[in-house]
């Protein structure tokens, strides 16, 4: 497998998404003081990670492109739950990629306490050779969601995938923790919202 070649064009889908996506938070900002879109990271999966994960679901290499959705990922993280789904409802009405399904991990949650909204989307992509469809994964997940995630994915590296039972534990008290943190927030949005104006405001004329 020449893994360089065939990641090339999954790099290319990573760019242009993100740029995409970014371009969404900028105009956000210059139509209102909220965007629901805190920040945009994204990643083509490394060639050990697509290996592992071939081999603990049984991928055979004819069938990767299809049955490995998350090769080229991008990541979108809001403040607040509605937010997520806002963007969700925005993303799916775009015709530059067809939404091909959607993972509702929020009121779904995971075994392990994971909570993050998942699209996979067909994009299309111009390579030298003409148009082809790649699948990619867009996860969008609020802060607080995103901090769980990223401390328990470490948690699972340290441990080879095999967290002990008391860390477990504790790890699924905590993603209920950051979920009632998130509930306790969405109630004073507004409150935070109204503050965000100001601040925005305030800076605009001091800018001046
Ligand atoms: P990485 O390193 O982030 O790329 P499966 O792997 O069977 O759970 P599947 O079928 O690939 O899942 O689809 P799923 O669950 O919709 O999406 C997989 C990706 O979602 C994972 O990719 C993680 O990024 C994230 N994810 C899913 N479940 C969890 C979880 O319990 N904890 C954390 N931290 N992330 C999760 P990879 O390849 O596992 O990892």
């Amino acid at each position: 497998m020449n893994w360089r070649n065939f990641l090339a064009p999954y790099a290319q889908v990573v760019e242009e998404l993100k740029v995409k996506l970014k371009g969404m938070r900028t105009q956000f900002e210059f139509e209102s003081s909220h965007s629901p879109i805190e920040f945009v990271t994204a990643r083509v999966k490394p060639v050990s990670s697509i290996k592992d994960k071939m081999k603990r679901k049984h991928i055979h290499i004819d069938n990767i492109e299809e049955e490995l959705q998350d090769i080229a990922g991008v990541r979108v993280v809001c403040q607040f739950v509605d937010d997520i789904y806002d963007i969700v409802e925005r993303l799916k009405y775009r015709n530059d990629f067809e939404v091909i399904e959607e993972r509702d991990y929020i009121n779904h949650k995971k075994e392990s306490g994971y909570r993050s909204y998942h699209l996979i989307i067909s994009y299309p992509v111009e390579t030298i050779h003409g148009e082809r469809k790649i699948i990619a994964e867009i996860q969008i997940r609020t802060l607080a969601m995103n901090f769980w995630a990223t401390n328990e994915h470490s948690l699972n590296y340290k441990y080879d995938g095999r967290i002990p039972e008391k860390v477990r534990t504790r790890l699924k008290r905590a993603a209920e923790a950051a979920f009632k943190l998130d509930e306790e927030m969405s109630k004073v949005k507004d409150e935070i919202q109204e503050a965000q104006r100001i601040f925005k405001t305030n800076k605009e004329s001091d800018d001046k």
